[in-house]
Parts: structure tokens; sequence; C-alpha cells
């Protein structure tokens, strides 16, 4: 190693400007150019000056990349500093040039800490800070890597050990993360789809409430689900003589039974029937009448899950219901999402009636903005709350020691707020 440090200086001429001018592309951009070249992500964040021009950072655990633009003149000015020999700045540098469709570019790249001029220093590393802990007695954690979830308005931010997973499956981009507060976390191309320690919430209630007020529920079926946790909450239920899961993508039922073994716990339970497949296929060509339950536990309405997101989906899953059958869908934000939840709840109420349809909250903190959505949508008389036997949900919240679902949140859950009221026309 005859440097420290490798730092590459750029200039991107004949960009095309609207990409120069677009924050959220840019951001992806430089996080995808530190990847590629085989960097750690520890945080990043860039800024839109107005009317146009963007400057911002990428922070890597081998330093840094940074970039300023001028759309207007279709000109990208990019820093790629780099210590260490596991990363190449040079896949960055040919990497942005093709996502800037920059006509050329050019680059000098510098020595950064000559070796032949520098001598080691001793010194004592924690001359400088009190040995600290943190609130609970434990170490203070340095490391400082954290896992975003954004879109162009919000952004919601994980502290994690680093990466457990990270597979590129025929359907998306399959990721675990060892986080700090929420232990090992399932995302789907950069989504948080469960947590260990706070899957329960959506398990729970995307399966007891349907399972605890249809008359009599003997088979069931899963859409997705493939963490397998809506499957162990299901087989809670002895009275369920077969509970059938198709799931696309098996590299997520690969990923949480290797770092989510309590989430994945059943997935070779005997009752249930678990096909990897594609799961509007399966519906499409299943009996008419053959599941008195039917969970659709997908991604969100992007990627592999859209088609989870059509009318012509839910006909199919009317259509396979029982006389009394119940589906229940996780239908996204009503604060994060709000035009999907708005369109789902249309089609839901023009396939099984708006009276038909209820909607219930529940508090995930991992999901955006933390309020989520499910819909409860009968084909018969099942009701999530006349008739509700509240002991038989109190006895069975006991029995099984649950976390989140008992008698009063199930009724409470169906509490909405006024706007959300609004938003589905309740
Ligand atoms: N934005 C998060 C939506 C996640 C819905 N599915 C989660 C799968 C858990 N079994």
């Amino acid at each position: 190693m005859a440097s420290l440090g490798r730092h590459i200086i750029v200039e991107y001429y004949d960009c095309t400007p609207e990409i120069l001018n677009d924050v959220t592309l840019i951001q992806e951009s430089m996080e995808g150019a530190a990847e590629k070249a085989g960097a750690t992500i520890i945080n990043s964040t860039f800024h839109h000056f107005s009317p146009y021009g963007v400057s911002g950072v990428v922070v890597i655990e081998e330093s840094h990349l940074a970039i300023h633009t001028w759309p207007e003149f279709g000109y990208a000015s990019v820093d790629l500093f780099t210590c260490g020999e596991s990363v190449d700045p040079w896949i960055s540098y040919q990497y942005l040039k093709e996502a800037f469709e920059a006509g050329h570019g050019s680059a000098v790249e510098l020595k950064r800490g000559e070796m032949a001029l520098l001598s080691k220093k001793d010194f004592d590393v924690k001359q400088l800070r009190d040995d600290k802990s943190a609130d609970d007695g434990s170490p203070i954690r340095t490391k400082d890597v954290w896992f975003t979830e954004r879109d162009d308005k919000i952004a919601l931010s994980l502290k994690h050990d680093g990466k457990l997973y990270d597979q590129q499956s025929d359907f998306q981009r399959v990721e675990v993360y060892n986080t700090q507060a929420y232990g090992n976390m399932l995302t789907l191309d950069g989504m948080v789809m469960t947590t260990e320690k706070d899957e329960y919430v959506y398990h729970e209630m995307i399966t007891h409430i349907p399972l605890l007020t249809h008359p009599n529920p003997k088979r069931a079926l899963i859409i997705g689900g493939g963490d397998g946790g809506t499957a162990r909450e299901m087989l809670r239920h002895e009275g369920l003589d077969e509970v059938v899961m198709v799931e696309i993508d098996d590299k997520v039922i690969e990923a949480c039974k290797l770092h989510l073994p309590s989430i994945a716990s059943a997935l070779d339970h005997p009752k249930l029937k678990l096909i990897v497949d594609d799961g509007i296929k399966y519906v499409k060509e299943a009996a008419a009448g053959s599941f008195d339950v039917v969970v659709v536990d997908s991604t969100d309405p992007v990627g592999p899950a859209e088609g989870l997101f059509s009318v012509e989906f839910y006909k199919e899953v009317y259509r396979i219901l029982s006389d009394d059958g119940v589906m229940i869908t996780q239908s996204e934000s009503p604060r994060f999402n709000n035009k999907v939840f708005k369109e789902i709840y249309e089609v839901y109420g023009s396939i099984f009636g708006n009276e038909k349809v209820h909607c219930y909250l529940a508090y995930i903190p991992t999901y955006p903005t933390g309020m989520w959505s499910f819909s409860y949508s009968a084909k018969g008389n099942a009701h999530p709350l006349k008739g509700f036997d509240s002991g038989k949900s109190r006895k069975f919240s006991e029995v099984h020691g649950l976390s989140y679902y008992n008698e009063s949140i199930h009724e409470s859950a169906f509490a909405l707020p006024n706007f959300v009221k609004k938003m589905i026309n309740k």
C-alpha cells in the first residue's frame, strides 16, 4: 500500500440535465455507486437547491463520495475518496458516468497520505474520553451504520451492525439486517417487511381477527407471507384442517429460516402446505368456494406484489371463498400510501359490497408512519364485531401468550379516525 487513500476527482460533462436536478435519483445513484464498488454505506445526506443543483455526500466505512451538480450546464463534479484495498473507486466512476448519461467524463487520481512520508505515532485511544455506557448499562456502540427506507418525503432509519443476508432473487433484493433496536429485520427492495421485535403486531392482527370471527374456519390460504409469521399465528387455531401458503420467492423463505427463525418457526408444520409459486396464478386455478379465509400478506404494491392489488385478483379471491368466507389484506398506511389505500377500498367495496368491507388499524413502529391498516371483507354474513365473542378471544390471547392481540384490541382496532373514515366513505 503506497498511500492511505485514493482520491479520484471527477468531472462529468454533457449529462442529462433532468437527471442532475433530481435529488432522489442522484442519491440513489451515489449510493448505488458506493455499493457497486464494494463499499459499506454508513449514511448519506443530499440537498436540492432551488431552482436547480444538487449537493450530497455518502459516508462509507471506507471514507466518502461527494457530489455537486450544475444541471443548467449538464455538469457534475464528484469526489470519490476511498481508503484500504477493498473498494475500487473506478467502479463508482464508471457507474456514475452511465447513471448521469454523461457525454464524457474525466478524472485524476491522487494518492492521499503517501506512506513514504508517514510514520506511525503511539497514542492512547481512550485518552480524550471517559469510559461510557448506555442507559441500560451496556457499552456504547460506536458503530454508526444506518438502514434507511425513504420515499421523496419521509424516511425511517434504523441503526444496524451489518447485513446477514443479501441476495438478488428473480423477483427482488432480499436482505436481512441485524438492527440494534428491532433485532433481525427482513427488507425487500429496500422496504421493511418484518423485524424480530415488532412482527407480532402485524402477524397477530392479520390472522386472529378473521379466524376468531369466522363461524367455522377449516381451510385457510395465505398469499405471500414467506417470512412465516402469518402461518405461525394461523396454526395456533386448532380447528383449521389445512393452511395453504403460496409464496413466490424461495429466497425470502431461505433468508427467514436462516435469520428470523422465531418468525419462520412454523414453516415445517404438518398442517401447512407450502407452495413456492405465483399466488395470482394459484388463486386463478383454485376451485370456487374452496377456502374459508384468504389472507393476502403481500409486500407493498411495487415489484412482484403489484398484481396482488388489482381488481382481477380480488375478484378471483372472492370466487374461491366459501359462502361465509373472509378475505383479509394488509391494506397499507392511510397516512403514507393514501392513494393506494383509497383505491383498494373502492375495489373491495365494488366486489364485496361496501357494508361488507371493514378497515382496522394497528401500530407498527418499523412501517412508514407507524399507522398500518388491514381490510376485512366478508362474502357472506361474517362480521368482525357483530356477535363477537370477547370471552373466546380473551381466552385465546391468554392461552397463547399473545403480545398484541386481545379482546379489547380486537374491538378498538375498528375505531377509525375521522380522516380515515372519510378516505374510505365509512
Ligand atoms: N411496508 C410494509 C408492508 C409489509 C407488508 N407485509 C409484511 C410481511 C410480513 N409477513
